[in-house]
């Protein structure tokens, strides 16, 4: 019998044996100990499972916390993200201290999720750039700016050797810059400065607008050039993420952004785990990138958090990895503790630490780049800024991130 397995912590329960129970027979079939023998019988395959009930160590003085994993039968669900989550953590979640910390699928069951349609080789090839983590800038302060303007901050940033360029997410549909002319002129922008540099710049465009609305928009932003969707996701839903995913005629990279997301996983004991929204059901679900704080930025996770989610992102499973992005605040001070703790395989993104440097976007991109090939050739990162002025000048301004 498949089965989906989820695993909670939970504080201070008393009895955690009883309330696991409690749990595995009330969202499944129900008061089990009440019913006939009869009907259990023929109930018996819907019943839920206490799989593992375990005391967890290094809780905090005054608080009691036990991991709990229960076994959902897989015929009490259709095969979608809403119905198993309403399953697992549906009233639950409203019922005291507990916290969904992971999922585990069924084969079958994964195989009626997307995955990434990329995922990281898939990407790299787009760019042909293997060996380095590739670098993203985001556009800040194009609120009320015209196309004008806006078309001049995408060159700034792609002539200083970003790979991508995203929007802001809270940048929407507007009248001065709307959503195909932003494509069109942009890509016409992009094409400009590959044919000056040599250098290729993707551009992911904010996917905004009623959900009824997103399919269509998807469509005509891959028939226009687009190279990616940028998608609040956790304002529309997973399930939202996951149609586009599996639509075929939008066959371009989505980009999840984590916005509202903190509202779901901030709480150490309540909400869903990190690592299970923003990397496994992310993945699943089919987003090629996952944004998320990093540990040493302006909004900052607990290092164990960002790392988890990156181990989501990249663990072996039946799908492509995702590109994690550990993101907000980054500066190229940064640059080595990201490497260090997220290897070659991530997104270095920095908005206000590319158009904050003091030769602009395009200096903030060229530091960015200097420090990622020093780190790269175990290059002392002082003799580096001697060599590139933009490096140091925003080493000056921000300074070498320490270690945490
Ligand atoms: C966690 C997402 C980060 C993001 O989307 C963003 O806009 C960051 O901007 P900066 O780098 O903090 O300026």
């Amino acid at each position: 019998m498949s089965e989906v397995l989820a695993t909670y912590l939970l504080t201070d329960t008393t009895d955690s044996e009883k309330r696991a129970e409690q749990i595995a027979a009330g969202l499944t079939v129900g008061s089990w100990t009440d019913l006939p023998l009869v009907k259990q019988e023929q109930l018996r395959k819907h019943k839920g499972r206490v799989v593992k009930v375990e005391e967890k160590e290094g809780a905090k003085e005054n608080e009691t916390q036990s991991v709990i994993t229960i076994a959902y039968p897989e015929a009490n669900f259709s095969r979608d993200i809403p119905a198993v989550l309403t399953t697992v953590f549906g009233k639950l979640s409203l019922d005291g201290k507990i916290k969904l910390t992971d999922l585990e699928f069924s084969e079958g069951f994964k195989r009626s999720l997307p995955g990434p349609k990329f995922g990281i080789y898939g990407i790299r090839k787009l760019l042909g750039e293997f060996e380095r983590p590739l670098l993203m800038s985001i556009f800040k302060g194009v609120i009320g700016r015209d196309l004008a303007d806006i078309k001049e901050q995408l060159r700034q940033q792609a002539l200083g050797g970003v790979d991508l360029i995203k929007d802001d997410e809270i940048f929407f549909e507007n009248e001065l810059a709307p959503f195909e002319t932003r494509i069109i002129e942009g890509k016409q922008v992009l094409k400009e400065t590959r044919e000056e540099t040599g250098h290729n710049t993707l551009y992911a465009v904010n996917l905004t607008g009623r959900t009824s609305e997103l399919r269509d928009k998807a469509r005509r932003a891959a028939e226009l050039g687009a190279d990616a969707l940028l998608l609040n996701v956790f304002a529309y839903g997973l399930d939202v993420m996951q149609s586009l995913a599996e639509d075929g005629e939008i066959p371009l990279p989505i980009m999840a952004h984590p916005a509202v997301s903190g509202a779901f996983t901030s709480s150490p004991v309540y909400g869903l785990s990190h690592a299970l929204l923003l990397g496994k059901l992310n993945r699943y679900c089919g987003a090629d990138f996952s944004l998320f704080p990093s540990p040493y930025g302006s909004v900052a996770l607990p290092k164990e958090s960002a790392l988890a989610i990156h181990h989501e992102c990249v663990k072996e499973d039946v799908f492509h990895p995702t590109f994690a992005v550990p993101s907000a605040g980054i500066h190229p001070g940064m640059v080595p503790l990201l490497m260090r703790d997220f290897g070659i395989d991530h997104i270095i993104n920095a908005g206000g630490g590319i158009h904050g440097h003091p030769k602009g976007a395009e200096g903030g991109g060229r530091a960015f780049r200097a420090i990622i090939d020093a780190v790269l050739e175990a290059q002392p990162i002082e003799e580096k800024a001697a060599s590139c002025k933009d490096l140091q000048l925003a080493l000056d301004k921000w300074g070498k991130a320490e270690s945490v």
